[in-house]
């Protein structure tokens, strides 16, 4: 198999041990960093996406497939550094207030950055605080996750945030986590209920022009 499909095979399937060697062999045989990027790199996670929503795989294959881009992407970003390597948005995600669940925010954050996106992972237990300043300095948008219906109200309380702060209007504002709904979203005034993971990505897509 030729490097690139080698390459991607390696994103689809999550080995960590060779996409370092197999990301290096490309460069050596003069293989273009954005090339491997775009063609190998992400072309992988748009696979492991779709097998994702396709039921054909779970989250352990997905993370460690995101794992494994991260690996090659480390070898690829100081060659990337000063082309024009613009993130097709900024996207600070993290759960609200109370809530300490990380697992699935931590999901949508690889699977997002892995597609181009700038992604601030802020953490678990945030304040309303922590989402305004970033809408302060400038995010496109934000995520929140929460995983307790307990913990669900802070999401309003983030949005009355911002719309105190005059900032509402700036950013695009996402929830998800098991135990959020379409409905739960319209209701605080969200802009979107994202499923999962992959379904941010969908979304994010139709607003960044994929
Ligand atoms: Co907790 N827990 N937990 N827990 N826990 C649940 C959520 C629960 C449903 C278990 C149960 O009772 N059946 C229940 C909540 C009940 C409810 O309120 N409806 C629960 C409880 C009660 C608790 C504690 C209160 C238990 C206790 O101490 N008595 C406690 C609360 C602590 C706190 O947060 N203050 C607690 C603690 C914990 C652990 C620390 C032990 C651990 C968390 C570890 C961690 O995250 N680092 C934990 C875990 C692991 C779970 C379960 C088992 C798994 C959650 C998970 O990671 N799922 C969970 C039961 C379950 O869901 N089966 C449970 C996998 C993950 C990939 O899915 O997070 O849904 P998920 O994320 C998805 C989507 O929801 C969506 O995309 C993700 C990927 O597809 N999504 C977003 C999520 N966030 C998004 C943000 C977006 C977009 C999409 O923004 C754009």
């Amino acid at each position: 198999m030729s490097t690139i499909p080698s390459l991607m095979e390696a994103v689809v399937k999550g080995k960590l041990k060779d996409v370092q060697g197999l990301t290096q062999k490309a460069l050596d045989e003069g293989l273009a960093a954005r090339q491997l990027l775009d063609e190998a790199l992400v072309k992988g996670m748009d696979v492991v996406s779709e097998n994702w929503k396709l039921g054909k795989v779970f989250v352990p294959e997905v993370l460690r497939s995101a794992k494994t881009m991260q690996l090659g992407m480390d070898i690829l970003k100081p060659l990337l550094t000063g082309m024009s390597f613009e993130p097709k948005a900024t996207f600070a995600i993290g759960t609200v207030k109370g809530d300490l669940h990380d697992i699935g925010k931590n999901l949508v954050a690889m699977m997002l950055e892995s597609v181009g996106y700038k992604v601030i992972n802020l953490g678990i237990d945030l304040e309303p605080k922590a989402f305004v300043e970033q809408v302060q300095a400038g995010v496109q948008c934000i995520g929140m996750s929460a995983l307790l219906t307990t913990t669900m109200p802070q999401m309003k309380l983030i949005i009355d945030s911002l719309e105190e702060a005059g900032l509402r209007e700036k950013v695009k504002i996402f929830v998800g986590g098991a135990p959020v709904t379409q409905e739960f979203a319209d209701e605080i005034g969200a802009d979107f209920y994202s499923i999962d993971a992959a379904h941010t990505i969908e979304q994010m897509n139709g607003l960044f022009n994929g």
